[in-house]
């Protein structure tokens, strides 16, 4: 018999990547936020962070994973929520994390103090306090972090597979298409571009004691472009473009904005990323760069990123407004 021919994307999604079993209570829950910030004024942006873990074998115990920390989508958060967002972090599990990023490769225990107290071996009631010479800016961080909790201005949401991430971001681009051009997608995740359907994959653990292993994989379908046409059209995209090959990057940019026609570009490499990237938008190309006065204040360039993307998301929503 025939295969049955899977003609769009969202065929190809509900078919080749098994579907999250909370994918619409997750939905439901973005949409309320959404709508909560937007009739509040404030716009809502959704970032995605971190890579994507493509497993080999169903009962995984392999995977295919990549280099991103998610530092850049964790960072840009802070700075969206300083700028007046409210922020849907969808995130790779245990990638860094807004606030938190700061002190990951802290021990936590070496910046405790047991003071004594306490009652019977265990301690309960103890006093502890905190070493804040070990955890630097730990007050500042801790007071904007519960600000930003009690505000209700960051909804997280994990994902771990790749499968996961498609569908999450599909169902996050519907939740927020009721909220129009006050919507922004910031889409620094690094995600995977190959796949195993779950069709072809083995069940059980590949055995070495067949030889050498070869893989054949496909392609992940592009979700930018039902993205931009379908689920949000009248949102203000932005997609990340990484290269290693820094003379190929802009026309890999320019490329994506003609192919997708959305509306900005972050184009960075590989090893400069953290001092340097590109905004592309079809009329602009703005240069950002951290210079060495800025790397000693500690400047980030997310700070610059997110500076640059929401001026361009206000011209586009006084665009939005004038043409309706
Ligand atoms: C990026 O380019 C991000 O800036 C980084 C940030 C992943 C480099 P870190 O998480 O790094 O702070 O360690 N993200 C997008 C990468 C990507 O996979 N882009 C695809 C491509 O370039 C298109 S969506 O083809």
């Amino acid at each position: 018999m025939a295969e049955p021919r899977i003609c769009s994307i969202d065929g190809k999604l509900t078919e080749e990547f098994a579907i999250p079993s909370h994918v619409e209570e997750v939905k439901e829950k973005m949409a309320a936020f959404a709508r909560f910030h937007a009739e509040a004024g404030r716009r809502v942006v959704l970032i995605t962070s971190g890579g994507t873990k493509v497993p080999l074998e169903s009962r995984t115990v392999r995977f295919l994973d990549n280099f991103s920390s998610g530092r850049r989508g964790a960072a840009s958060a802070e700075y969206f929520i300083d700028s007046g967002y409210a922020v849907i972090f969808l995130h790779r599990h245990h990638s860094l994390y807004p606030y938190t990023r700061m002190f990951v490769t802290i021990n936590m225990l070496d910046a405790l103090q047991f003071m004594g107290g306490g009652e019977g071996a265990a301690g309960n009631g103890a006093e502890v306090v905190v070493n804040q010479q070990v955890l630097p800016n730990i007050a500042k961080v801790l007071k904007r972090y519960q600000e930003v909790k009690d505000g209700g201005l960051l909804l997280p949401i994990e994902f771990n597979t790749l499968s996961e991430y498609l569908h999450l971001l599909k169902a996050a681009a519907q939740a927020l298409n009721s909220i129009g051009s006050k919507a922004m997608f910031y889409l620094a995740a690094a995600v995977s571009d190959f796949y195993i359907p779950t069709s072809e994959m083995p069940e059980h653990k590949i055995q070495s004691s067949n030889g050498p292993l070869q893989l054949s994989m496909k392609m992940v379908p592009k979700i930018l472009s039902p993205l931009v046409k379908d689920w949000a059209p009248q949102a203000f995209v932005t997609s990340f473009k990484l290269e290693t090959d820094a003379s190929i990057l802009l026309d890999k940019a320019r490329g994506a904005l003609d192919t997708y026609r959305h509306q900005a570009v972050v184009a960075n490499v590989l090893d400069s990323r953290r001092g340097y990237v590109v905004v592309v938008t079809p009329e602009t190309q703005a240069e950002l760069i951290l210079s060495k006065e800025d790397v000693k204040k500690e400047v980030e360039i997310e700070e610059r990123i997110v500076s640059n993307l929401t001026s361009e998301h206000s011209k586009f929503m006084t665009q939005a407004a004038s043409a309706k």
